[in-house]
């Protein structure tokens, strides 16, 4: 949804600049509006600064415009022709309603690796349905198997963490069933977008939440996998630390108060949350047995705007250079990845760096 609503505005800022240039409609922008809608479009879109002198030209703009109507096409192609059904559609892996997940299995003689999903939304929003057709495809290329969950959200009963919970829980029932879906649990690789990418780094870096003495044999399995992966993630979901990372209002994101069942910024201040702050929040969980991690983010690196709204840079690379500070004191392996620099192909090089921290997984 957020994509389509910038990519239009990206077509009619685009479309704005070259009407000037083309000198074709008399009402057309000035120069100096013209230059400003390049500035506009570049920090939505710093890749598009094709040479990367930092100065965004008509041209540039529009090879990138090009560019990203063939990108959508091949999207929207994807999409007609469908999804690639899953070998097991909606399995139930708890006791909610949104405990469900889709598997792909891969055939394979030996037990094979997973690639788990887990979908963004501000915890309120998004489906399993969003998972990328072209991972499930370039993953079973590898052999490996693919599973998408869907999780509770939030609302006036349901709150943090309860949708960490979930994605924890959905790992353990897959490690349950290995041997009915032939999965090898020593290479189990969790990742998402957003709030998807908080839960799973999350998951990657609690202890092993197994209790030996669960009645639920689900609950006995370990949660631990071998790799972590984050698209646009939230390495913190403490208000106050967002607020300094990031600035501006990040922090009041209406999702912020939601998963804390709070509705006011002062409600937040309430010391009893601290502890909540600091369990739900990945980056206070990282330890040196912690798994490699991908990290993939698009927004613009850069301090927000004097007016920044409520929210914005909920996904700035700021969460992203924090948690590599602390993984790199832990030794932990990891790569940073920013659509500026290396392009908009995610998974091409997230399931480069799976394979390898498969191989460095144990046998
Ligand atoms: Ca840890």
């Amino acid at each position: 949804m957020l994509k389509t609503r910038l990519s239009l505005r990206f077509c009619l800022l685009i479309l704005a600049a070259c009407v000037f240039t083309s000198g074709s409609i008399a009402t057309a922008q000035t120069p100096a509006q013209v230059q400003r809608l390049l500035e506009e479009v570049q920090k939505r879109f710093p890749e598009a600064d094709a040479n990367g002198d930092g100065r965004l030209t008509v041209d540039e703009a529009k090879v990138y415009y090009a560019r990203l109507k063939a990108e959508n096409e091949r999207k929207k192609a994807i999409q007609r022709r469908g999804q690639i059904k899953p070998t097991h559609a909606n399995v139930p892996y708890g006791p909610a309603d949104r405990n469900r997940l889709d598997l792909w299995l891969a055939d394979s003689e030996e037990p094979t690796p997973l690639v788990i999903y887990i979908h963004g939304g501000g915890f309120v929003a998004g489906d399993k349905e969003s998972i990328s057709p072209q991972l499930i495809r370039e993953a079973q290329e590898k052999g490996w198997s693919v599973a998408s969950i869907n999780y509770r959200f939030v609302n006036s009963s349901i709150m943090f963490p309860a949708p960490q919970q979930d994605g924890a829980r959905a790992i353990q029932f897959l490690k349950h069933n290995r041997e009915k879906y032939n999965l090898d649990p020593e290479k189990f690789a969790v990742y998402g977008g957003s709030a998807g990418a908080g839960i799973s780094m999350w998951i990657g870096y609690k202890d092993d939440m197994a209790d030996p003495d669960a009645k639920d044999p689900v609950l006995r399995e370990s949660t631990r996998v071998a790799v972590v992966g984050s698209i646009g993630g939230q390495s913190s979901y403490d208000p106050f630390v967002i607020r300094d990372w990031i600035g501006g209002q990040a922090h009041a994101h209406p999702s912020i108060y939601m998963v804390y069942g709070v509705k006011t910024l002062e409600e937040l201040t309430k010391p009893e949350l601290k502890s909540l702050f600091n369990e739900v929040s990945a980056i206070n969980h990282v330890t040196d047995d912690d798994p490699p991690t991908f990290m993939y983010y698009s927004e613009a690196d850069s301090p927000l705007p004097p007016n920044a709204r409520p929210g914005q840079g909920i996904h700035h690379p700021i969460f992203a250079h924090k948690l590599k500070e602390k993984l790199d004191e832990e030794g932990i392996p990891s790569v940073y990845r920013h659509v500026s620099v290396h392009g908009r192909d995610f998974v091409g090089p997230f399931l480069e760096f799976v394979e390898q921290g498969f191989a460095q997984a144990r046998q």
